[in-house]
């Protein structure tokens, strides 16, 4: 199958499962044309069968904003002329399955399938916005097949959106043969030389991912363990974290890594993952940490609760109540078999849900269908 997938290319979720999705169709033989307005920042390699078209936006004194919607429709039709495609997948409603519509209507001819997937703020933040919500309604009915990556996700958008057509839950996954712990890792020695545990966090520092509860559950933790707290990425929380450690006076057991590329020797050094976050349709972050071995203590909304299970494969939590969360991370702690059951558990569940190897063909049977329609 020859396939477009439309992406954001920066670091966020959507657009690293999109762009993982695109790299494994083409190693199993599709040709993929990645479209969006820089390269997506995990495509940084050659691959055969892989091909990027980047969307320029014409400016004009007139336009006191960019048109990127339109000058995306413009690239989409474009590609799928010339290159001939069957399918067109779009990560994210706003502005990527718009603009696969728009698509489909100036190409009346064209058999071209539009399948949009949902990955969380385009339904729970973007798509509330008054001015979106009609839009988001209109893509989802009008695209040929809608995915969503959690249950929770799948049942938001019934509830908020009531569209006349199945969304299919498809949960993102992962490379369990890329993503596993590294036993040779020397990070941990060079970031704990005194056996302290580590915690980790990774994340954009949005508002939403509740970065300074991981201070906090730091500073109840070190009362009672020693510990050190890895924060890795970067965004507009950063700074009142950072401010936030120095207030406690544990500025010295906090490290900000900011953006790091070496993920899995840093996972395979942490003993728990914090993910605290306020909403999440699915945590891909904590989904690495498992696949890694490392047990998660998150809050208990969103998405987060259909990968990490409570009192197995870690624990779950009210969002903002990082006393509890630090509880949860002292009892694994102090409990080394209980810790080393957790992490089987963790890998396990990675292995038995959200290996790629069993995600990636449920992704081409839905292609396959539509083209078969
Ligand atoms: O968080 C966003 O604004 C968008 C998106 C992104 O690109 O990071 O995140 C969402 O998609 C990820 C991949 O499917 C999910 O793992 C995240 O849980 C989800 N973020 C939220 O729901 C807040």
């Amino acid at each position: 199958m020859k396939i477009g997938i439309i992406c954001y290319p920066t670091f966020g979720g959507s657009g690293i499962v999109a762009t993982e999705l695109g790299i494994k169709l083409a190693s199993k033989g599709h040709e993929i044309h990645f479209i969006s307005y820089k390269t997506p920042f995990r495509l940084n390699k050659f691959l055969d069968n892989v091909y990027f078209h980047e969307v320029e936006i014409p400016h004009y004194p007139l336009f006191e904003h960019d048109l990127y919607t339109l000058a995306l429709t413009g690239k989409i039709i474009d590609v799928i002329k010339y290159e001939k495609l069957d399918i067109i997948h779009a990560h994210y409603a706003i502005p990527h399955a718009i603009s696969g519509l728009l698509t489909k209507n100036i190409l009346k001819d064209s058999k071209i399938k539009l399948v949009t997937t949902l990955h969380g703020t385009d339904i729970t933040l973007v798509g509330l916005e008054p001015a979106y919500h009609p839009l988001i309604k209109y893509s989802l009915e009008q695209s040929d097949a809608i995915t969503s990556v959690s249950q929770y996700l799948r049942t938001i958008t019934e509830q908020h959106f009531n569209p006349d057509k199945k969304i299919n839950v498809i949960y993102n996954f992962i490379d369990i043969d890329e993503y596993k712990r590294n036993p040779c890792s020397d990070i941990k020695h060079i970031i704990a030389p005194n056996n302290e545990k580590i915690l980790m966090h990774i994340s954009n520092f949005r508002p939403v991912k509740r970065v300074q509860d991981t201070v906090r559950i730091l500073s109840e933790v070190i009362k009672t363990v020693p510990a050190k707290l890895i924060l890795i990425g970067d965004g507009p929380e950063r700074s009142d974290t950072e401010k936030l450690a120095r207030e406690l006076g544990i500025s010295e057991h906090v490290k900000f890594l900011g953006k790091q590329n070496a993920i899995v020797d840093l996972l395979s050094a942490a003993d728990i993952f914090l993910l605290p976050s306020q909403s999440e349709s699915f945590g891909l972050s904590a989904l690495e940490a498992m696949s890694c071995g490392t047990p998660v203590v998150a809050s208990n909304i969103g998405g987060i609760p259909e990968l990490v299970i409570h009192d197995e494969s870690g624990y779950v939590a009210e969002f903002g109540d990082y006393k509890r969360m630090a509880k949860y991370v002292v009892n694994l702690l102090t409990n080394e078999k209980k810790w080393t059951t957790f992490s089987s558990n963790a890998r396990k569940i990675v292995e038995e849900k959200f290996d790629s190897n069993i995600i990636i063909p449920k992704y081409e049977n839905l292609y396959y269908d539509l083209l078969s329609e």
